[in-house]
């Protein structure tokens, strides 16, 4: 009976998530066992390469499994009573060296394009700054108005299902980018080490006092997209989640405009009195 319940929420799961996907791309799925849905071409490589690793892997371990179990029947002391004494074999030994070395040359190239492919763009249309704190995260925009803001989670007895709010990962500020535009992003915390990471678009850099890293994304589909800090940073390291809103080139352009009444004047007391503290502390 429980078996049937699980088996049936699943199948529930699997008719309902398409709908689910038109709004929220970046979301963990209930009984959900992949990779999210890859929304940057990022993302795509990630998933590309994931994908031959894994034939790659399960060839190997099948293998294996085999040898193991034709070792076991044909070589146990009932099949094979005079076991053979000689103890060295050239042509074995010279496969088994050479072998995982091709397989390792095929795995190394395209591993060493990704990292190149996710390190940077050249001509980045945009640039998005991100700053990680305990335990939240801030945001600027140098090329909008130097709008800026932080972005706090929203608390359980504030979510708000109409407004599709998610628990644990919905923020108060959401941060708003245009689609199919390679945006740079800089990346850099003002405390401890933070880590900044979203799935479905394939990022996940560390954020790290007094240094900037940098990465860049390209996203390829309107919607929210979810992520979560990756680097241990405190108590509240689980409750400093990221929301990004993708949308259209005019969406975001027109969204800059009001932004900047919103943002601009802002720039928090608790932000300045945070890095003023980090300053000091050098
Ligand atoms: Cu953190």
């Amino acid at each position: 009976m429980r078996f049937f319940s699980l088996f049936l929420s699943l199948v529930i799961t699997i008719i309902a998530s398409p709908a689910l996907a038109d709004t929220i791309v970046g979301a963990p799925v209930e009984w959900g066992t992949n990779l999210q849905d890859a929304a940057s071409p990022t993302a795509e490589h990630i998933r590309d390469f994931h994908n031959l690793l894994l034939w790659i892997i399960s060839s190997i371990t099948l293998f294996v499994l085999l040898l193991l179990i034709y070792v076991v029947l044909r070589f146990n002391k009932k099949a094979n009573p005079k076991p053979a004494k000689f103890s060295h074999n050239i042509l074995i030994e010279v496969i088994w060296t050479v072998v995982p070395i091709v397989i390792l040359i095929i795995i190394v190239i395209p591993s060493m394009k990704l990292l190149y492919f996710t390190d940077r763009t050249e001509n980045p249309e945009m640039t998005l700054k991100i700053t990680g704190y305990q335990w939240y995260w801030g945001y600027e925009y140098p090329d909008h108005d130097d709008i800026n803001f932080l972005s706090y989670m929203v608390p359980d007895d504030e979510i708000d299902t109409a407004k599709n709010q998610t628990r644990l990962l919905s923020t108060d500020n959401v941060v708003v980018l245009p689609i199919d535009t390679n945006i740079a992003l800089q990346v850099t915390a003002a405390d401890v080490i933070h880590a900044f990471a979203l799935p479905a678009l394939g990022i996940k850099i560390d954020a790290i006092p007094g240094r900037l890293n940098e990465t860049w994304v390209r996203i390829n589909k309107p919607g929210i997209y979810y992520g979560q800090c990756s680097e241990l940073c405190g108590k509240d390291h689980s409750y400093m989640p990221i929301e990004i809103r993708a949308v259209t080139k005019e969406e975001f352009e027109a969204w800059t405009i009001k932004a900047k009444d919103e943002f601009t004047s802002l720039w928090p007391q608790d932000k300045i009195n945070l890095e003023f503290a980090y300053l000091q502390d050098q």
